[in-house]
């Protein structure tokens, strides 16, 4: 399959913001790493829940709340089928990576004891690093780091000394939102399994650009947010295998997730609804349905060929500034890169860009341990959708050069 047969304005009518302009300029939208544009079947997901739908889920005995009910659990069902879990009781419907993350880390955490060890990568997000801190203060658990490679992979010959009979969680990304290295999470997973761990995939910056499996990962969980695959902010999933969500504690208590209350004893539902206490994001979770159906109509070979060739024109065009470092060179990486220049503080760059409508994200990137690995305060990332152009890296390229004239 050949990336150019991949019909990028056949997506990109999909999704109107990109007519937009920035600041006088035709906006160039270069930061899918934070949040990703949504296509119209999204947004008027959501323009027809609230003008026709708007009821309350799982309680109603009324028309329009079994209606909701349906569409909610439907949105459940395929998401399901895209991430290939087993049953739709193991996906539930959390605030997004952060939520669902923090949710394992507690309810996880209470069945863990003093002296159990976490093992995380030097590369995670804030979100994978301090529900952990948090959780070993709490239980006087201990929170060991796999160490990373000057060129932004894991050091995967230090996992197997990180290991051990203490180990009770690896709770990795499967890709960096700030190297863009992809991790080969299917070894760690077998590594991490064979030293009788379960394993947390964060999968936040991956569910967006190639297809995934959580059966043929065999990944006790995996977590993502909704805004990041073209769905709505304030939802995304915690997928969880069923046979280990049905033996955690409740993560938080309220409506939808009891069984039976008394003040004598509460019993909880079943799953998903066990960790699903009160109101959910409804208009959210049904959105988020409508982005998985966007991304069960692409053909994905060529989503990851055509955003590949993207990643290699903006570093073989990036190579030519003089001064201009590219921090992450894993020889697997996605759709993301963040550089450095010489002199120049990240945060000027990104102004400039601003003001010629590209929009890049400057500064840590809520990965404060791999600025002081790298020792720079920060990087100018660029991170590709399958909506972004070739032309749109010339005009950013031009944008930086100019900008760079600028600041020298
Ligand atoms: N994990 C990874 C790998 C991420 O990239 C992010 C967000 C999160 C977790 C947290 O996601 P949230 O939706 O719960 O906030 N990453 C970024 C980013 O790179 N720029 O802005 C947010």
């Amino acid at each position: 399959m050949n990336a150019s047969q991949f019909n990028v304005e056949e997506i990109r009518n999909q999704f109107p913001i990109l007519q937009r302009s920035v600041n006088g300029k035709k906006l160039v939208y270069l930061d899918n790493g934070a949040t990703a544009q949504k296509p119209q079947l999204v947004i008027d997901s959501i323009t027809k829940y609230y003008s026709y739908e708007n009821a309350n889920i799982h309680r109603g005995v009324h028309l329009m709340s079994q209606e909701a009910t349906n569409a909610y659990e439907n949105a459940r069902t395929t998401i399901q089928s895209y991430i290939h879990a087993a049953e739709s009781c193991e996906v539930i419907f959390t605030k997004g990576t952060t939520d669902s993350i923090n949710l394992v880390a507690f309810s996880l955490g209470e069945t863990l004891q003093k002296g159990d060890e976490i093992l995380i990568s030097y590369m995670e997000h804030h979100s994978n690093i301090v529900p952990w801190q948090l959780l070993c203060e709490r239980k006087g658990l201990v929170l060991k780091v796999i160490p990373i490679r000057e060129n932004g992979e894991l050091d995967l010959e230090a996992v197997d000394n990180l290991l051990s009979e203490k180990t009770k969680l690896l709770s990795i990304t499967h890709v960096s939102n700030t190297l863009g290295t992809i991790n080969p999470v299917e070894d760690l997973i077998k590594k991490a399994h064979a030293a009788g761990a379960k394993v947390l995939i964060d999968g936040a910056q991956s569910i967006q650009h190639f297809p995934i499996d959580v059966q043929a990962l065999d990944c006790d969980f995996f977590a993502f947010s909704g805004h990041k695959v073209f769905g709505p902010t304030g939802v995304g999933i915690l997928y969880g295998k069923k046979q280990i969500l049905e033996n955690l504690p409740p993560y938080q208590g309220g409506g939808d997730m009891i069984a039976k209350v008394s003040f004598a004893k509460t019993t909880y539902n079943e799953l998903p609804h066990k960790f699903e206490a009160g109101t959910p994001h409804i208009s959210g979770g049904i959105a988020l349905g409508k982005a998985f159906e966007f991304m069960q109509q692409l053909n994905l070979e060529q989503v990851i060929e055509y955003e590949h060739s993207l990643l290699m024109y903006t570093e073989e065009v990036l190579s030519s500034f003089n001064g201009l470092r590219i921090i992450g060179t894993a020889s697997d990486k996605a759709s993301v890169v963040s550089f450095v220049v010489d002199n120049i503080h990240p945060f000027d760059i990104g102004t400039l860009l601003d003001k010629q409508g590209i929009a890049v994200r400057t500064g840590h990137h809520c990965t404060q341990p791999l600025m002081d690995f790298y020792q720079i305060p920060g990087t100018i990332r660029a991170s590709f959708a399958l909506y972004n152009t070739k032309a749109e890296i010339d005009l950013f390229a031009e944008a930086l050069a100019r900008a760079i004239q600028m600041l020298k």
